[in-house]
């Protein structure tokens, strides 16, 4: 039996704004951390086994808020769940509310005798506490058996929820604490290491954010072999979080965060607000900054995962695969494409981790550094954080390959030339009348824009654009690339120009 009338009571307590649709987005619900108070109390999914809840607008500024949920196995929610968290977050009422749990009792087939298990966590956002403590009364309506992991990472959590549901199995996936991440990860990069010259000392903004306590606590564990110099680490002053720094900033502006100085060939990486992505870059001799993305990872992670493969002569047994969305570089692509099967989804996590489970080893990073890599090969499968993007261990992860390769940033980023390219947000009155096929590379509506699209980009030789409408802001985005800074530009602001 559902205790109804505590529900009720307590879901009065967390009323949904009226004037709100919650939408289940690229990766959970995001919006402004104030408006979000009944969407936590609502998620809180009925189930035996233990799922995550992360709070956290990850790379967005520092009023916002999210939630990512975190299936059984430590992935991204599946599909099928995000409708039935959608149906949960928009019910009007508390009445409306318990009818939609109810439902959703009867459809899924849920046992109510076995109480439902969360571990939840937070990043280190003005709203969290208040959010957290809504969840809170939701699962205790439930009478939900929860955990609290407190202020930590997304992938922190994730490894949480995978370490939780395999204790004890053959599956088991290590000790189900943040000791037990932080060993896991940095036993496999010393082993990856071995024999190889330690890397020089790497520069790690955090973006002011969480992903600064993980890696202040991994220079514990990493010893000597590798130093790490935290910067941007200031959880404090109020407005610091993603702003200026991070690797949104240095992805989207394309240049160093003001904080930030490089000597001639140092190379440094930023992470975002809850440390699941990563950016690369490095000055050259001259002093000129080079960045290296989420694409640039994953030519230099895949190009040597097939070298080893090919060394050990099991490439006729071993499939690796390479999954990138609309917006890798067309360079990466290219160079990709001579090399290993290359396939192209939608964005989002969830469609590329999904994609790369087809293969023996998937590699995935979002041009925007947001990726792992999937794979069987042991060490490699300890260092990198097989549930989802982690930006610390694919930081260390990018680190051994280097060390492997004997590359510098220089030999690292010549592996192809990226194209020119920009990326552009559009405000418009809605963007669910945006609607894509082929990967979101092509709009099937509103009718005639494609048309128009493909009429622009003609005028480029080499150009590429396409428009889809963001999961995660309400926008719509604009890609484009072409041979020149100028002409990407250019075709990126007359495409956004007829989206208006
Ligand atoms: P949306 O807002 O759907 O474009 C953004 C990123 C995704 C992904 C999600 C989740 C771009 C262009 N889009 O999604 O790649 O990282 O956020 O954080 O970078
Ligand atoms: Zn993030």
């Amino acid at each position: 039996m559902l205790p109804v009338k505590e529900i009720q009571e307590r879901s009065d307590r967390h009323p949904k704004p009226s004037d709100i649709k919650f939408q289940y987005g690229t990766a959970g619900f995001r919006t402004l951390g104030k408006t979000l108070d009944s969407v936590l109390f609502r998620v809180g999914k009925l189930d035996g086994k233990t799922i995550g809840v992360m709070v956290t607008a990850s790379h967005n500024p520092e009023p916002d808020n999210g939630v990512k949920l975190v299936d059984p196995r430590g992935e991204m929610l599946e599909s099928s769940w995000e409708a039935h968290a959608t149906a949960l977050a928009n019910a009007p009422s508390s009445v409306a509310f318990v009818a939609v749990v109810d439902e959703l009792v009867r459809a899924t087939k849920i046992d109510l005798s076995i109480p439902a298990r969360v571990v939840y966590a937070r990043d280190t956002r003005p709203t969290g506490p208040q959010l957290v403590a809504a969840l809170k009364d939701g699962l205790e309506a439930i009478k939900a058996e929860y955990r609290d992991a407190g202020v930590t990472t997304t992938p922190v959590l994730h490894y949480l929820v995978r370490t939780i549901n395999t204790k004890g199995t053959k599956d088991s996936y290590g000790e189900d604490t943040e000791e037990g991440y932080l060993t896991k990860i940095s036993d496999a990069f010393k082993k990856l290491l071995a024999g190889k010259p330690p890397p020089p000392p790497l520069l790690i903004d955090c973006a002011n954010g969480v992903g600064a306590l993980m890696a202040e606590r991994f220079k514990a564990y990493l010893g000597d072999i590798f130093a790490i110099n935290v910067v941007n680490a200031d959880l404090h002053t109020p407005g610091v979080l993603n702003n200026s720094c991070g690797a949104d900033f240095v992805k989207v502006n394309q240049k160093l965060p003001p904080s930030i100085t490089l000597q001639p060939g140092q190379r440094a990486c930023s992470l975002d607000g809850d440390a699941d992505r990563l950016m690369y870059y490095y000055a050259d001799e001259h002093g000129q900054f080079h960045m290296l993305d989420g694409d640039k990872i994953t030519t230099l992670v895949a190009s040597y995962i097939v070298e080893l493969v090919k060394a050990s002569g099991l490439d006729e047994q071993i499939k690796v695969g390479v999954i990138q969305t609309a917006y890798a570089n067309g360079s990466s692509t290219k160079y990709l494409s001579g090399r290993l099967p290359v396939k192209c989804v939608p964005t989002g996590v969830k469609h590329l981790h999904h994609a790369a489970e087809q293969y023996d080893i998937g590699v995935y990073f979002e041009a925007n550094g947001h990726g792992t890599a999937l794979t069987n090969l042991r060490n490699i499968i300890d260092v990198i954080n097989q549930t989802v993007g982690d930006a610390l261990s694919d930081a260390f992860l990018v680190e051994a390959v280097l060390a492997h390769k004997s590359f510098s940033g220089v030999e690292w980023d010549s592996m192809y030339c990226d194209l020119p390219n920009r990326l552009v947000k559009v405000v418009v009155s809605d963007r669910n009348a945006f609607k894509t096929e082929d990967a979101e590379r092509r709009l099937v509506s509103p009718l005639g824009l494609q048309v128009k699209v493909d009429e622009l980009m003609r005028k480029y030789g080499g150009g590429r654009s396409f428009v889809r409408p963001s999961g995660t802001e309400d926008v719509v985005r604009v890609y484009a690339e072409a041979a020149t800074r100028a002409e990407a530009d250019e075709l990126a602001f007359r495409v956004a120009g007829l989206v208006y």
